[in-house]
Order: C-alpha cells, then sequence, then structure tokens
C-alpha cells in the first residue's frame, strides 16, 4: 500500500514538474493560488495565471528608458510569450481579418491600453513588449506589481500600464 501511495505521488511530482502546467489549476490553497493575471477574451486558450504558473514561462530581459529618464534592465515575460501559451497565433497564422484584433490591458485601478496583435509577435516586431515584473534585479515598487507593461523605444509612457491584472484579445468590428 505504502510503495503505491508513493509511487502515485511521485507520478503527481513528475506530471506537476514535466506536464504540461495545469494553468491556474495548483488547487493549493494560500497566496501560491491566488490569480494574479488573466490572459482571455478571443483565445483559444484562456490562462488563469498564479505566480507558480508564470514561473513555467521563459523569461526575457529588455533595456528600456524608464520614466525617470534612466536606462533600466527590466525582466519578465515577453507579451508574445503569454499570447502563444493562451494559442494566439503570431507567426504566419496572422494574416487577414486577424490583422484587425487587439490586445486590451488592464490595470487595477481600470487603466486600459491597446496594442495590435503584430506589435507583439516576433514576425512583425523586433521590439520586445515585455510584462515586467522586476526592474535592476529588485521587484518593481508596490504601485507597479505586480507586473508593468515595458514598451522599449516608446517615447510617452502612457503604455507602460502598471498593475497589469488582465489581458484580453479583441476583435474589431
Ligand atoms: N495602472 C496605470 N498605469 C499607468 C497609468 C495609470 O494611470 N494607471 N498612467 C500611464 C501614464 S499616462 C504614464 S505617462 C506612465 C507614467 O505615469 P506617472 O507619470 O503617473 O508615473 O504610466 C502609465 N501607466
Ligand atoms: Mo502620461
Amino acid at each position: 500500500m505504502r510503495g503505491a501511495f508513493s509511487l502515485t505521488l511521485a507520478v503527481l511530482g513528475w506530471t506537476m514538474a514535466l506536464g504540461p502546467p495545469v494553468l491556474g489549476q495548483t488547487g493549493e490553497p494560500g497566496p501560491a493560488a491566488e490569480v494574479l493575471l488573466r490572459v482571455g477574451g478571443e483565445v483559444p486558450r484562456p490562462l488563469a495565471l498564479t505566480a507558480g504558473t508564470l514561473g513555467h514561462f521563459p523569461r526575457a530581459t529588455v533595456s528600456a528608458t524608464d520614466r525617470d529618464g534612466r536606462v533600466a534592465s527590466f525582466e519578465g515575460v515577453a507579451l508574445g510569450t503569454l499570447l502563444r501559451a493562451a494559442e494566439v497565433g503570431l507567426g504566419e497564422r496572422l494574416r487577414g481579418a486577424r490583422l484587425a484584433e487587439y490586445v486590451l490591458i488592464r490595470a487595477a485601478d481600470d487603466y486600459r491600453v491597446v496594442f495590435a496583435v503584430p506589435e507583439l509577435g516576433p514576425a512583425f516586431a523586433d521590439r520586445v513588449v515585455l510584462l515586467a515584473d522586476r526592474r535592476n534585479g529588485q521587484p518593481l515598487g508596490a504601485d507597479e506589481a505586480p507586473f508593468m507593461v515595458v514598451v522599449p523605444g516608446e517615447k510617452r509612457h502612457s503604455r507602460w500600464i502598471r498593475q497589469v491584472t488582465e489581458i484580453s484579445v479583441k476583435r474589431s468590428e
């Protein structure tokens, strides 16, 4: 019995470590299970991301001029990476009517900004628009955390939306 039980635990552990992440369904109580970010709207696979599930994504670093005018190094997950995880095609599949799709990003204070989908995919843009959670190796400030969008090269900071809670793909009419 005990052997079977440990085997079950081992298989569970293996599935959790190596299987596809069960996004937003860790089943753990407490802060680790708290949904920090939703990726939804017109996406084939909506995501509800916790700190734990976000940890599964490849990370990216970008250098950009911060609001104080200094260049800082921001770390996080590219918005394009999150869209691909939601199965939003950003390569050859991004054509025709899909070029009128946009990404609406909402913050805790209800501030909202949009990006066109092609702005966020490497097939169209060299610039990496980042959902940052760290600056110069430190956690973001309380007024920015848990996530702030960083848009390298953009002269105004209006789309550097802080305290992001939701990313939603929409179709233009
Ligand atoms: N959540 C949230 N993010 C936001 C804003 C806001 O009102 N709410 N303002 C934007 C604007 S207009 C600018 S210029 C930058 C910098 O804002 P600050 O000058 O108020 O720091 O943050 C952007 N991000
Ligand atoms: Mo602004």
